[in-house]
């Protein structure tokens, strides 16, 4: 179905879109102010002990939840200020808790309006943005939610709690566990070394088989935000084009109540509504629509409308309203056997791998990063990124909503290497990350393709079964978006591959394999790219490329690691990728963005140094590089009539 017209997909689409959301319980929209719903950020200090006993469980046989940390510290030990966001590793000069595995404690008191407590019609609720990795959520140290996963926001509706007798504070309570199993996502084990004359009574350490350092703690936003108790669950679009109309077709989830009435406005970029319709399912037809473009695509990139909802409730109370405004990109996707077609027209993916990593704060959401980081984007001329290897904040994707980046959106199966990995049990958990992530960035224009994994053992016998299923079940949720994974395997023996609508292929020649001999990368990547396409006649992403770099180093004739290096490692491929994308190539995404941590190994010092960029995001010879190639294949891909191109001029990339 995703390689015929995007026009079919809007037809059975909708059709879909309930079938497949409807397995997982409830929407997770994101957390906006409106006439009806109020937000409270939790973000600051919060108290933070890490369980160092030899079971890591004393904090439950303590039961840690039903005091303040405080009061329980004769027990346990001192309490520690921690900034949330945050990862919790780097923040300290305890060298034990950079490494730690297990159970740490987080707490907070947050002061309610009094409105919240006291109005019985309000519905106020916790929502946590991402906590890595097994979160258990006390309120006034009554259990209230348990989540598997980072990445992902959970919530908990708490309104019975706080509006059980009088309250003026309630005392926030979440237990996070990092430890990773076969079964987890992503993997990873659990080593015990046993040999008393080696290693302490105990010792052990986690092992895992991906190359970014396990950052845990509270990553994004805590926050409380109330809606009314009859209210908007959630909101599903997808998007057409018909001639100059732009289709929008919309499905609304309301709770609370089972007799409402629902109107939808869309408004243009200038607050007029261009479209009006009612009841939970409709499509509004706008004509002349202004298209949601890439960046650099078009003069006018990144239009969005708002799409306003107004729910009218009958209650026993008498009506409820409720009201929400979710940002609308009308665009099309679709994939044809050598292109990828984003509103009908060729889309070459130019742009980057990224990770969610700085110094200090590790994985921890942070506005001063995320600005600058988009900057350089479009100071480099990317359009488009991979959110390598896991589901980023909604913040950025809201960004690349308004900047226009295009999003692979990939889930955090990241460092599937074993055979257990591949189990129905890892299955099933993967299946309900999926929900979890197409549920939460669905509404995503910039979204454009969803990647199951990164690199997992995909040549293994169960990796045919787990991909097909994978693959359906993500193409169930959302039948408007093609589906991939990211693979290293070869092409004979790839068992996830045929299932797959683009190629996404990651390779290291010359650095890998073959170091220091830049020579053999054009032969090398041509027969990988020709290998590929004729098995199986699907577009191919270049999807990580790169070398290891420290900036500073300086090498003529290049050495590996030096500057020297990696700009003429890149330009080996870039020779065949220019080629190629005549062809069937449509994308090629560098490795990586910027310089990010990982586990201490004899090939990372301090981290991975693949980065055109430094982890203090500035850059390295090849950033300079990168950015003259993806201004020229920006002018190459330009396809809106008018006579103004994109140009880079001097230092500012504004050109529009
Ligand atoms: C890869 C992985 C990425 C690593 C990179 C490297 O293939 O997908 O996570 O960081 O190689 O630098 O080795």
């Amino acid at each position: 179905m995703l390689r015929e017209r995007a026009g079919a997909w809007a037809v059975l689409g909708p059709l879909l879109w309930g079938c497949g959301l409807a397995l997982l319980q409830g929407g997770m929209l994101y957390p906006r102010e409106s006439r009806s719903r109020e937000r409270k950020e939790l973000d600051g200090l919060w108290s933070f002990r890490a369980d160092f006993s030899d079971n890591r469980r004393q904090g439950f046989e303590q039961q840690w939840y039903r005091a303040s940390l405080r009061e329980v510290r004769a027990l346990s030990g001192p309490t520690l200020d921690m900034p949330v966001p945050s990862s919790f590793n780097d923040v300290g000069q305890d060298g034990r808790l950079r490494s730690f595995v297990g159970w740490v404690w987080y707490e907070r008191e947050a002061t309610l309006p009094q409105r919240w407590t006291q109005d019985l019609g309000t519905r106020v609720v916790l929502r946590i943005g991402s906590a890595h990795y097994y979160a258990i959520v006390w309120v006034n140290g009554v259990h209230v939610a348990e989540h598997e996963g980072g990445h992902l926001p959970f919530e908990a509706d708490i309104s019975k709690l706080v509006q059980s007798g009088p309250l003026s504070s309630c005392r926030i309570t979440i237990a996070i566990n990092n430890t990773l199993s076969p079964y987890t996502l992503p993997p990873g084990t659990i080593l015990y070394q046993t040999d008393t004359s080696k290693y302490p009574k105990g010792y052990f350490v986690q092992n895992t088989n991906f190359d970014f350092f396990n950052y845990a703690g509270l990553h994004r936003s805590v926050l409380l935000y109330t809606t009314p108790i009859s209210y908007i669950d959630d909101i599903t679009i997808t998007t057409d084009v018909d001639q100059d109309i732009g289709l929008v077709n919309y499905q609304i989830f309301i709770q609370g109540s089972e007799h409402f009435q629902l109107e939808v406005f869309l408004l243009d970029a200038d607050g007029r509504t261009v479209a009006q319709g009612t009841g939970g399912q409709g499509q509004l037809q706008v004509p002349r629509a202004h298209l949601w473009w890439p960046y650099l695509m078009h003069e006018h990139p990144a239009y969005l409308y708002s799409l306003e909802v107004r729910l009218t409730a009958q209650t026993a109370d008498g009506p409820v309203s409720d009201f929400y405004t979710l940002p609308v990109g009308i665009r099309t996707v679709a994939v044809t056997e050598s292109r990828f077609l984003i509103n009908g027209k060729p889309f070459y993916f130019h742009g980057v791998n990224k990770h969610e990593d700085a110094d200090i704060r590790g994985k921890g959401f942070d506005w001063p990063l995320l600005v600058k980081d988009f900057n350089l984007l479009r100071w480099l001329g990317a359009n488009a990124f991979r959110t390598s290897h896991y589901p980023y904040a909604e913040e950025v994707m809201q960004l690349c909503d308004r900047y226009g980046i295009v999003v692979i959106d990939e889930s955090p199966g990241a460092g599937i290497a074993l055979a257990q990995s591949l189990s129905n049990m890892s299955l099933q958990h993967h299946l309900e990350v999926m929900e979890e992530m197409v549920r939460r960035d669905k509404n995503h224009p910039a979204v454009v393709m969803w990647s199951v994994a990164n690199e997992p053992a995909s040549s293994l016998k169960p990796a045919g079964y787990y991909f097909k299923t994978l693959i359906a079940h993500t193409k169930a949720l959302d039948p408007s978006r093609p589906v991939t994974f990211v693979t290293k395997s070869s092409y004979e023996a790839d068992l996830g591959v045929p299932y797959v609508d683009v190629i996404c292929v990651n390779s290291y020649y010359s650095w890998y394999h073959d170091y220091g001999h830049m020579e053999v990368i054009q032969l090398q990547l041509a027969t990988q790219f020709e290998n590929w396409y004729r098995t199986y006649q699907k577009p191919i992403i270049q999807s990580e490329y790169g070398a290891e770099t420290i900036a500073g180093f300086h090498q003529d004739p290049p050495l590996m690691f030096s500057e020297e290096y990696q700009k003429g490692l890149l330009e080996q491929y870039h020779l065949v990728l220019d080629q190629k994308r005549k062809e069937y190539v449509v994308g090629e995404l560098i490795w990586n963005f910027a310089d990010f941590m990982t586990d201490q190994s004899p090939q990372r010092a301090i981290g991975n140094r693949k980065g055109i960029f430094t982890r203090q995001r500035q850059p390295k010879s090849a950033a300079f590089l990168l950015r003259e190639r993806y201004w020229k294949l920006a002018n190459e891909t330009w396809h809106h009539q008018s006579a103004v191109k994109p140009q880079c001029v001097g230092n500012s990339p504004f050109i529009f």
